[in-house]
Formats: C-alpha cells, sequence, structure tokens
C-alpha cells in the first residue's frame, strides 16, 4: 500500500542529507543545508539535460533515466520503476581528452561536488555484496568507501551491448553486479576475445589510473547489470588512494624475490590493484578444490600449506598434512592460475597474518614475465608431491 501523503523522493532526500551531516558535521547545519540541496538540485538539472547521471562509457550509445524514487513500499512494479534505466537514445558520446594524471595533485580535492546517487535498500544490498571482493576497495577508509557506494549507480546492460570499446576515452569504472561479460583486444584488425567476466569482478580501472585510451572491449554476453563509478570520483578517492598505496607498500614490493623480475613501473601497476586482507591464526584463505580467482604474497606473519591425503584406493580422505609454510615476501595461489585448475592444496594463516593479493585479470595481464620463475617453482611442488604421495597427478595440467 503506498501512502499518499509522504511526497515521492523525500526519504531519499532526507536520508541523503542526514548521511551528509553525519559524515561532515558542520558546525553551521542551515548554511550546510543550503549547499547540500543546491548541489543536488544542480546535480538534477544536470541529469536532465543530457540525461545520464554522470558521463557512461553505457551512456555513448544510450543514456540514463534516472526514474525518480518512490518511497516506502515494496510493491515489485515500483521497485523496478526506481532502478536507473539505461536507454538507447543517445548519440555516441563524443572523447573528452583526459585530464593528465597526477595523484598527488589535489589542490582541488574539496572543491569537487560528492555525488549522491539515491538506491533503494534491495540495490543498496546487492551493490555491497557486489563491492564486498572488489580489491581496488579493499585498501580504502571506512568513509571513502561508503563515498564510493553513494556515487556508484547502476546500469542496466543487454545482450551483444559494449560497455567499453577499446581506443576509447575512459568514463566509469565497473562493478559487476551481473551478467557475463566477453574481454576482447584487437590483434589485426579484428577482436579477440582474450577472457571473460563471469558474474563477478571490475573492469575500467586502466583508462582511469593511467590516462590512457580504454585498452580492451568489453561486451555484454547477456542481459546483465553493472555498478558504474564516474571518473572523477574515482579519481578523488581511489586513484588518490593509489598514491597512498604506493608510499605503503613501495619499499616491500621492491623486496619480493619474484617480482624482481619486472621493471619498477610495472611493479608499481601491482601495487595500484593490489588489495590487502588480514587474517587471524588458523583462519583458512584458501580451500583446496575450490576455484581460483586471487594470488596472494604474504606481507606480514606466515601460512601453512596444506594437502589432503589419499587413502590406498587413491580416495581423498579429510586428514590433512602440512606440506610448507610461507613468510613475508613470499607467495602463493598462484598454481591454479597458472594451470587452470581448483586450488590444489588449502592455506592457512599461522597466527595473524597480512597477505596483498592481486585479482586473476590483473595477474594475468601484470605477472606474465614472473612465469618462467612460478612454472620453475611449480616443477618443485611436483617432485615433492611424487616423494610423499608417489603421485603427482593433482597438479598435471
Ligand atoms: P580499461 O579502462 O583499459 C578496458 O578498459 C578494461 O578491460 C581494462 O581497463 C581492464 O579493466 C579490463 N588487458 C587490458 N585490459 C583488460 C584485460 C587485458 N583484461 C581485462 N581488462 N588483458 C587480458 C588479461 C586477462 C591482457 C590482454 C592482452
Ligand atoms: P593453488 O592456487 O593451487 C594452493 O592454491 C597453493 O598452495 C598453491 O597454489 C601453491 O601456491 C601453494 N603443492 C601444491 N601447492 C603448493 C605446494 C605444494 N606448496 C605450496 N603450494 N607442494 C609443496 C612443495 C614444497 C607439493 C605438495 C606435496
Amino acid at each position: 500500500m503506498s501512502n499518499a501523503e509522504i511526497p515521492e523522493g523525500l526519504k531519499e532526500l532526507l536520508q541523503g542529507f542526514t548521511v551528509e551531516v553525519l559524515r561532515h558535521r558542520p558546525p553551521n547545519l542551515a548554511e550546510f543545508a543550503v549547499q547540500h540541496f543546491t548541489r543536488v538540485l544542480e546535480n538534477q538539472k544536470n541529469e536532465q539535460q543530457d540525461g545520464t547521471p554522470s558521463t557512461t562509457s553505457a551512456g555513448k550509445e544510450g543514456t540514463f533515466e534516472n526514474v525518480s524514487d518512490k518511497s516506502g513500499e515494496n510493491d515489485e512494479e515500483e521497485e523496478e520503476k526506481e532502478t536507473p534505466r539505461f536507454t538507447r537514445n543517445k548519440p555516441r558520446r563524443v572523447a573528452v581528452c583526459a585530464e593528465a594524471y597526477d595523484p598527488d595533485d589535489d589542490a582541488d580535492d574539496n572543491s569537487e561536488p560528492q555525488v549522491v546517487h539515491p538506491k533503494t535498500d534491495e540495490q543498496r544490498q546487492r551493490l555491497q555484496e557486489a563491492c564486498k571482493d572488489i580489491l581496488l576497495f579493499k585498501t580504502l577508509e571506512k568513509e571513502q568507501f561508503s563515498e564510493v557506494l553513494d556515487a556508484m549507480f547502476e546500469v542496466l546492460v543487454k545482450p551483444q551491448e559494449h560497455i567499453i570499446d577499446q581506443g576509447d576515452d575512459g568514463d566509469n569504472f565497473y562493478v559487476i553486479d551481473r551478467g557475463v561479460y566477453d574481454i576482447l583486444v584487437e590483434k589485426d584488425g579484428a577482436g579477440v576475445c582474450v577472457g571473460k567476466y563471469n558474474n563477478k569482478g571490475s573492469f575500467g580501472e586502466l583508462a582511469l589510473m593511467y590516462n590512457t585510451p580504454r585498452a580492451a572491449t568489453i561486451v555484454a554476453t547477456e542481459e546483465g547489470a553493472l555498478w558504474g563509478l564516474d571518473r572523477a570520483t574515482f579519481h578523488r578517492l581511489i586513484v588518490k588512494n593509489n598514491a597512498k598505496k604506493r608510499r605503503m607498500y613501495e619499499a616491500f614490493i621492491e623486496c619480493v624475490p619474484l617480482l624482481k623480475c619486472l621493471e619498477l613501473s610495472e611493479r608499481m601497476k601491482i601495487v595500484d590493484v593490489l588489495g590487502a586482507r588480514a587474517f587471524s591464526d588458523g583462519e583458512r584463505i584458501i580451500a583446496q578444490g575450490e576455484k581460483a580467482d586471487c594470488f596472494y604474497i604474504v606481507e606480514s606473519g606466515e601460512v601453512k600449506i596444506m594437502i589432503k591425503t589419499k587413502t590406498k584406493a587413491g580416495q581423498q580422505d579429510n586428514m590433512e598434512v602440512e606440506v610448507a609454510r610461507c613468510s613475508r615476501g613470499q607467495y602463493f595461489g598462484e598454481l591454479a592460475l597458472v594451470t587452470n585448475k581448483p586450488r590444489a592444496a588449502s592455506v592457512y594463516a599461522v597466527g595473524n597474518t597480512k597477505c596483498l593479493v592481486i585479482d586473476i585479470k590483473a595477474f594475468e595481464r601484470l605477472l606474465g614475465p614472473c612465469m618462467d620463475i612460478m612454472k620453475r617453482n611449480i616443477s618443485q611442488y611436483e617432485h615433492q608431491l611424487v616423494a610423499l604421495f608417489g603421485s603427482s597427478d593433482d597438479l598435471k595440467h
């Protein structure tokens, strides 16, 4: 049942204002309110003018209708209307010349208006679920992370839709809510599929981080949904945070033996995309048999590698034996990514442990030059496995 007394959008308007007040704790509430609602009004006018909540890549071929939010009631039809819609009625976005990349230039940091796209509870829940494993967000402070979530907007996509075209300027960064997306890279004038995103992950960070043209084309293979983050907010929060990350991890990354084979600039690109995760004593970091989507470097503490033993008949029993340990500077979780097989062992934290995490796509893109070293080490696992269990079936590729 809808409540006729509460005007449409009032709840979201007041919620947005309350969040801002709590975040900034302004000394003069009335003055802050004037500024806040002026900004909201300007955003609304901009949206009405160009039909999009921000310049979206998808907006190259279409526009967003941010259908005004209805308050309260969970009528399914209303819920539908609340979703910013994607419609195809706008000409292709003309590429704008991108500004120079300078993470330390934060002169206009505070003058940039904070982007807030109101969301229903259901949208917010899906957004949080989609973003919980996004490594680029893992090193953000809580407050910055919540600003990112506020600024994200939903993009509904149709089969065969080009979300990003190689060579274009970057406008948005995308987190996948659902759907399958092909990654195409141009070779000899034709688009070659070099990988896929399957219902999770994110893309579109490179052009925004390095001020370069889009490095690949991303095409939806089925109906799906994405969460977009506009370029300005990405710069203000993620790129600035990367400058901090570089300061924090530069010295450590320099001492990781595996990464010695990379150029300094390549090592810094790893720092830009890595996430950091802390584990407590005994916590399982990797489970044997699971599908792999990332790679780890121990920053502090220690991990133990455990393998399930087999019975004489070759059946796996549930006993685990420790086969190795890794400490600061050492890596694990590469095997499944290199062999494209399930995780060959389980990995547990020994004491409080911190790891740097690199996702599978960044691993494939950035760690190619280290592949020989990893493969050499993998062949050692095989020898050890044969020595222990008399077979290297689990590791064969
Ligand atoms: P972007 O802003 O350049 C295209 O827009 C996005 O595709 C890019 O950011 C990445 O997020 C994503 N090489 C380059 N970009 C890739 C790749 C990739 N995979 C995903 N993206 N390679 C494939 C690695 C699995 C290397 C291809 C040679
Ligand atoms: P992964 O992606 O398969 C588990 O996830 C990780 O444990 C694996 O990558 C390796 O990084 C790491 N056999 C299998 N995996 C090992 C081993 C190992 N050591 C470390 N890992 N062996 C130990 C060799 C010293 C052989 C087992 C007998």
